[in-house]
């Protein structure tokens, strides 16, 4: 049985070293509610062909890994209910029992490596849970691992920002500020966290990708962009949903792969939907930069 499932489109594209981008699954399945889950998925895929790259969304179907998905694909991703959630500890059970999955940024990380995708949009990254718990997104470790440009808002304020930032830090993974120099909090254009390094263009992105790959450097490229400014909301806004959420979390026990579509879904409610707004705005936004950023580096 094939490994991969490669979609026909981002074959020819990968062949002839034209510029692919991959997207996660997960945000469809487990991240957005339904309708606008596939409008998303539908949305971001237009805007990285309208910026000149061939889309990829990452899942898995009936146990078989899929790197570029029909429209009937999608639509199934973003409306069955028994679609699993998949990172690196999953892929292999949810193969053997032919499971339908949604892949997160490692899952997806893990398929972009194996199909010889180079960059990848997304909304937000897993990072290092608040509290105690030591609850650590696998996103962290296969940042560290896949060679590929991921493109982000930053990460949502309910990991603990300055722990995630510093494991990037310890496992050697460049965290680049495109057009700021702070870290990103996914709704809001700032943490308050410094980055020492900035890009302020596709190309430059694209020459420290280069630069990390041709030294043999392993492991990919944390590129932070701010959400769109007219739709980012103030960081002091969200902490007290954000601070309710988490402890709902605890205090009902929520544990492992459920905790952060939890607090997503949670804070959504608690925000009254607001913060959908700078969600979607900045996943498009992402999906954007990301397409130029493959352009560049395929260009290179
Ligand atoms: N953060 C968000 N939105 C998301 C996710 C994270 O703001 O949709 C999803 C991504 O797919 C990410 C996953 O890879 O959650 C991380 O889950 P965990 O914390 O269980 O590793
Ligand atoms: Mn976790």
């Amino acid at each position: 049985m094939e490994k991969l499932i490669v979609h026909p489109a981002v074959r020819a594209a990968l062949d002839a070293r034209r510029p692919v981008v991959a997207l996660e699954s997960t945000v469809i399945s487990h991240g957005l509610p339904w309708p606008e889950n596939l409008a998303l998925a539908r949305r971001m895929e237009a805007v990285v062909a309208a910026g000149g790259a061939q889309p990829a969304t990452v899942a898995l179907l009936q146990g078989r890994v899929h790197v570029g998905l029909d429209e009937a694909q999608l639509e199934h991703l973003a409306t069955a209910k028994d679609i699993w959630k998949i990172s690196r500890r999953d892929l292999a059970v949810a193969v053997a029992q032919q499971r339908d999955g949604a892949t997160t940024v490692a899952g997806t990380l893990i398929a972009s490596a194996w199909a010889g995708v180079r960059v990848f949009a997304t909304g937000g990254i897993g990072g290092v849970h608040r509290g105690a718990g030591q609850d650590i997104s696998a996103d962290l470790p296969e940042l560290a691992r896949a060679p590929v440009v991921v493109v982000c808002a930053g990460a949502k304020a309910i990991l603990d920002l300055p722990a995630t930032l510093e494991w990037l830090e310890t496992h050697g993974v460049p965290v680049i500020g495109y057009q700021t120099d702070e870290f990103p909090a996914f709704y809001s254009r700032t943490s308050g966290l410094k980055l020492e390094a900035r890009a302020d263009s596709p190309a430059a992105v694209a020459a420290m990708a280069r630069a990390l790959w041709d030294y043999g450097l392993s492991g990919g490229l944390l590129v932070c962009v701010p959400c769109p400014a007219e739709h980012a909301r103030p960081a002091a806004e969200m902490e007290a949903a954000i601070a309710q959420a988490v402890a709902e979390a605890d205090r009902q026990g929520v544990r492992g792969k459920a905790v952060t579509p939890f607090l997503l879904a949670r804070i959504a409610e608690l925000t009254h939907g607001e913060s959908k707004t700078a969600n979607l705005a900045l996943l498009e936004n992402n999906a954007r930069v990301a397409a130029q950023i493959a352009v560049a580096l395929a260009a290179g």
